[in-house]
């Protein structure tokens, strides 16, 4: 039986990328903001109802550069239960990263928790919408204000959802989308910031060519961190086909919950009124107590049948080695019991409807 992993790529014809490649052998331009990096920025926008995008050649560097566009100091409240990106993007700006607890419900930061942990070198708060799950977006903004914080959203999975009738790019000072090739929209590498307040765009676009501002001029030590045509080729097939994915998507997840809700020691993500959801992710919380195998047997039972299940995310980024100063913090409680329960089933928009249910079959032990 072929492997089935907890993603595959979404990708367009093989024709249809070799047709839209082919002019670049007329150019001979392949990067530093080219055609196809000017229009893909544009249609994005349009997408996203959002007034700027910057692109970058991947995700973990835009969230890096929003970081540093926005000038933040001392230390950032973020979620540790997130992609080790999140928090290396703050540590590596030279900020301390304040870990806060994450909610049973929806394993977004727990809003309740954040003002305990404002001191006054808070400068920001970085929270994830994970797996796509919207985070309390009104609560925290109320609190960035009460403040004077920033807000900066990891939306690495959040690309395409609607909130109340708003595009997720469109909450706090920035919002950061991962197109990595195993997102719900990829361009091979890929990441874009997006803001309302145009005063960044040329701070943006600075940091992510060395900080170079003019032919003789560099303001600012940084990286280069562009999106190639190549990769904005690859966006813009991609956008073409991203409702039919999304669609595709959500029978599979309709599929998950037919068969895995309700039953004891599985807990899933219910959806949130008013957000339009990706179906990015697919994870799955066992409870051990309640349900009969916990989730490192799980993980064990499907791999032995070449089903590859993953602990995302699992362990939190402050238990990682590199992050060992801050493993010991006891008010993580609600992070440490989903990070040690939880499961990503696989998710994609070509996975096999039969294969959804053959996945639910080994996890419920149904022969
Ligand atoms: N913030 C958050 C919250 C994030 O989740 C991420 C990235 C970032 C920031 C940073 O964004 P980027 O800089 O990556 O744009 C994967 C991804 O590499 C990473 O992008 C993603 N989050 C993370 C959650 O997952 P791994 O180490 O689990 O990837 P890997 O290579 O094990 O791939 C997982 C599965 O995906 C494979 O089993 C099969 C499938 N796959 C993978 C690749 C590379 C494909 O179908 N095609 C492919 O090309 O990190």
């Amino acid at each position: 039986m072929q492997k089935i992993l907890v993603t595959r790529s979404s990708m367009p014809s093989y024709e249809e990328y070799i047709e839209k490649i082919k002019p670049l052998w007329d150019s001979h331009w392949l990067t530093n903001m080219g055609v196809y990096h000017n229009e893909f920025e544009s249609k994005l926008m349009k997408k996203m109802s959002t007034k700027n995008i910057s692109l970058f050649t991947n995700g973990h560097m835009a969230l890096e550069l929003a970081i540093k566009a926005l000038g933040l100091t001392g230390e950032v409240i973020t979620t540790p239960f997130t992609f080790v990106s999140t928090t290396h993007a703050i540590v590596r700006n030279g900020l301390k990263p304040v870990f806060c607890d994450i909610s049973l419900e929806d394993y977004t930061i727990d809003v309740t928790k954040i003002e305990g942990l404002i001191t006054e070198r808070t400068s920001a708060i970085i929270p994830v919408h994970v797996y796509g799950h919207v985070c309390d977006v009104d609560a925290i903004q109320e609190i960035a204000d009460k403040y004077g914080l920033k807000v900066i959203y990891d939306a690495a999975h959040a690309f395409g959802e609607t909130y109340n009738g708003k595009s997720i790019a469109n909450y706090g000072d920035m919002s950061m989308f991962s197109f990595h090739a195993t997102k719900v929209f990829n361009s091979i590498e890929g990441g874009a910031v997006a803001y309302n307040n145009h005063d960044y765009k040329t701070k943006l676009e600075n940091l992510k060519n060395f900080g170079i501002c003019s032919e003789e001029e560099v303001e600012v030590v940084a990286p280069n961190a562009k999106m190639n045509e190549f990769q904005a080729a690859m966006g813009l097939c991609n956008l073409e086909h991203l409702d039919g994915e999304i669609a595709k998507r959500k029978k599979v997840f309709d599929t998950y919950m037919e068969r895995l809700d309700g039953v004891k020691g599985i807990q899933l993500w219910k959806l949130k009124e008013n957000l339009e959801y990706n179906y990015a992710y697919l994870p799955v919380v066992f409870n051990e107590k309640e349900f009969p195998h916990n989730r490192n047997d799980i993980y064990e039972k499907l791999k032995s049948r070449e089903i590859y299940a993953r602990k995302y995310f699992y362990p939190l980024t402050n238990k990682v080695s590199c992050y060992k100063e801050y493993a010991e913090n006891t008010e993580l409680k609600n992070a440490e019991y989903v990070a040690d329960r939880i499961l990503a089933l696989p998710m994609y928009a070509d996975l096999e409807i039969e294969d959804v249910h053959r996945i639910c079959d080994i996890i419920l032990d149904i022969k």
